[in-house]
């Protein structure tokens, strides 16, 4: 029943000018050089969030980082690497021949700021998160890093219903349903939060690209079901690689079933998740948003040349207007 609801929702994907070709015929890749994919156009908004919510759960903007940008990032985790690799946490849960440079936020605004404030502000990675989300607040920011030879992660969802990761939710399917009603779990969380991976190195089923099903997100009681082995071994079929070149971004639904690949090459595969999530959202990670502006405000040149409305949105992205403080009377 499940693999015939989703193969229904495969073959009934919208088709929309704004898309310049569907990889494997089914994700949409938009590219910036393409005259249709325009921000100013107002129909754009619309369509990306059709194309994402009601379509495949997943897009690929094209070329909206340049080269020497991925570079200077890549430059970035290499030197970082050699200083964090005694980190607790600098292996990945769950995929444990990825490397994770965590609370690259913080990290980044000490030792890059200027390269923090170009890779948070491009326009085309806002303008997606804006349309997807209304608001696009960034929930963490982290390095994924698969090594030579690394092994696929395990097929899952993402936070804030992450049952089998994340140490709230016990692994158990129980304690979330009873925290969370049927209707928020289908017609509320599908629109919580959005991975977007920036591919920094090229990535494509040789070097362990992100594997997704494709409309899986639009299943009934998908975090739920891919805990049960029967039905996640007959989803196993329908994971495909996505293919990106350097500085192409993947934004998927965090309900989308998806995992770390396999990184059959003998060269590493970098990139930069980011969770962004609606303004009312929680993030999954603590970000010390008035420290890291202080610091920008000091340091970046990148910063400093923002408008104030752009300064604005940046740090409300990273911070979070509620809840107040109400224990002083004025
Ligand atoms: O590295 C990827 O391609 C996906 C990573 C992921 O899904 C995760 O770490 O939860």
């Amino acid at each position: 029943m499940i693999i015939e609801q989703l193969l229904h929702y495969q073959n009934n994907i919208p088709q929309l000018d704004i898309v310049e070709h569907y990889q494997q015929n089914i994700i949409p890749v938009l590219n910036i050089n393409n005259p249709v994919f325009s921000l100013d156009n107002p129909a754009i908004s619309k369509q990306l969030y059709q194309l994402f919510f009601e379509g495949t759960g997943a897009l690929i903007i094209r070329g909206a980082y340049s080269q020497p940008q991925m570079e200077q990032y890549n430059k970035w985790c290499e030197d970082t690497l050699e200083l964090v690799k005694m980190d607790g946490n600098i292996r990945h849960p769950k995929q444990k021949d990825k490397y994770l440079i965590n609370n690259v936020i913080d990290r980044m605004s000490t030792s890059n700021p200027d390269l923090l404030v170009s890779l948070l502000t491009n326009p085309y990675l806002t303008y997606c998160m804006d349309s997807l989300l209304g608001f696009g607040k960034i929930g963490s920011c982290t390095t994924h890093w698969i090594e030579p030879g690394g092994d696929r992660q395990s097929s899952h969802v993402d936070y804030p219903i992450h049952i089998g990761s994340g140490d709230f939710w016990e692994n158990s399917v129980e304690k979330a349903q009873n925290l969370i009603t049927d209707y928020q779990l289908n017609h509320i969380l599908p629109y919580y939060s959005i991975q977007i991976l920036i591919a920094s190195d090229k990535m494509n089923q040789q070097n362990g690209s992100t594997e997704l099903i494709p409309c899986s997100h639009r299943l009934e009681n998908i975090d739920y079901k891919i805990l049960d082995t029967t039905i996640s071994n007959s989803l196993e079929p329908y994971f495909i690689n996505v293919d990106l070149q350097q500085g192409d971004f993947l934004i998927f639904n965090r309900r989308l079933c998806h995992r770390g690949g396999k990184n059959i090459s003998s060269n590493r595969r970098n990139s930069l998740i980011i969770q962004s999530i609606w303004l009312w959202g929680i993030g999954q990670e603590i970000i010390n948003s008035s420290i890291i502006i202080d610091r920008l405000v000091k340091t970046s040149n990148k910063y400093q040349q923002l408008a104030d409305t752009e300064k604005k949105k940046f740090q409300l992205r990273i911070d979070f207007p509620y809840p107040k403080d109400v224990s002083k009377s004025t």
